[in-house]
């Protein structure tokens, strides 16, 4: 098949999902075309099968905002009639379900019909798409697609509660390549970051609001109290300086590493004890998932999605939001047995691979398949 993908090249979870994707299926011996306003970040490879087309939104001084949906829209169509693109899978609703609707009337116009294959992914449907500004476009948008998935059962629920959508919506599970994640790897330099008896506990995320980056840090102030251990911050994101100044007045600054954003996620992980996630809300938690491919048990809140991935008493433990003590209790619960941790670590890992991407990828195969047998 030819396959336009749509989505957000940052370092965001619907973007890291949307790449991965696209790479597993041009192995499979599809065509895939990425059209968005950047080479998306972990798209290193392209190929005969990986082409990636820039959306590009002239400057012009009489726009307050510049119309990016106009763009992609008419990047969209171009692409589809220049390369024969049979299908567009837009991840992230905002505004990528909209302007693939507006190309594909654009593109009826001309005889050509394309299908839209939408992903819900969190924010999108939870946070930003419910808000009334954009509510009425986001329903729309979502029942105008000729195929709707969700990431996990909580995204599918929420997006039924929140919105009136008439289409049937697919539960298809965020996914890994477990061949990144090398398990039994040892040589990922430790001992760069923290001595033998230091415990290592590491957070990724883009340290928004609703990431509660703030508990990160208290969770972790907690935990150094009782047991000798170092902090791994990675990202980037407008919570940045108040973690900085709450180290600071902690005076726990020389134990906390700010990395910034990282393309060396596997091997940070590699040397990490435990992984915290104390999110707000989370449609289903990638980087916990990550987390747990390295063998790195989770401690997270048993907030929206999280709960499907993060096994309670077995790849970790699940807290209330904002439980900072009961988080830091088990925390030190894991961390303060070896044995214990061990086997933490080992559940992790084997609850990953239920995400193994060769378990995943087919199911977005078998939609694309159906949803063009109906059109
Ligand atoms: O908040 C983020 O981490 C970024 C955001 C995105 O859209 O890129 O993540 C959402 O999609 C990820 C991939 O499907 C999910 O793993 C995250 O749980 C989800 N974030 C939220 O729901 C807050």
């Amino acid at each position: 098949m030819k396959i336009g993908i749509v989505c957000y090249p940052t370092f965001g979870g619907s973007g890291v999902v949307a790449t991965e994707l696209g790479l597993e299926l041009s192995k499979r011996g599809h065509e895939i075309h990425f059209i968005t306003y950047n080479q998306p970040v972990r798209l290193d490879l392209l190929g005969n099968n990986v082409h990636y087309h820039e959306v590009n939104v002239p400057e012009y001084p009489l726009f307050h905002y510049q119309p990016y949906e106009l763009a992609l829209s008419s990047k969209l169509v171009d692409m589809v009639k220049l390369h024969k693109i049979e299908i567009l899978h837009v991840h992230y609703a905002i505004p990528h379900a909209y302007a693939a609707y507006m190309a594909k009337k654009m593109l009826i116009e001309e005889n050509i019909y394309v299908p839209i294959v939408t992903t819900l992914h969190g924010t999108d449907i939870t946070l930003v798409g419910s808000h009334p500004f954009y509510k009425p476009a986001v329903t729309f948008s979502i029942n105008k697609s000729d195929a709707v998935t969700a990431v996990s059962q909580s995204l599918k629920e929420d997006t039924l509660r929140l919105f009136d959508i008439k289409n049937e919506i697919n539960v298809v599970s965020n996914f890994i390549d477990l061949s990144k994640y090398n398990h039994d790897f040892t040589d990922c330099q430790r001992a760069m970051m923290a001595t033998d008896n230091e415990k290592i506990i590491t957070h990724i995320s883009n340290f928004r609001e609703v990431k509660r980056v703030q508990d990160v840090i208290t969770i972790f102030y907690n935990i150094q109290k009782e047991i000798p251990a170092k902090l791994m911050l990675v990202g980037e994101g407008p919570e940045r300086e108040k973690m900085e100044w709450q180290c600071q007045e902690l005076g726990i600054t020389d134990k906390v590493v700010f990395f910034g954003k990282s393309n060396e996620i596997d091997k940070i992980l590699c040397f990490s004890d435990l992984f915290l996630l104390p999110s707000q809300t989370e449609s289903f938690g990638l980087a916990a998932l990550e987390a747990m491919a390295s063998g790195v048990p989770v401690i997270s809140s048993n907030t929206g999605g999280i709960p499907e991935v993060n096994i309670h008493g077995v790849s970790g433990f699940l807290s209330e939001v904002g439980d900072v003590s009961d988080m830091t209790k088990n925390a030190l619960h894991i961390l303060k047995d070896d044995n214990r941790l061990k086997t933490f670590k080992s559940n992790a890992r084997k609850e990953s691979l239920k995400y193994d991407l060769h378990h995943i990828v087919p199911q977005y195969e078998t939609i694309y398949e159906d949803t063009l047998a109906k059109c």
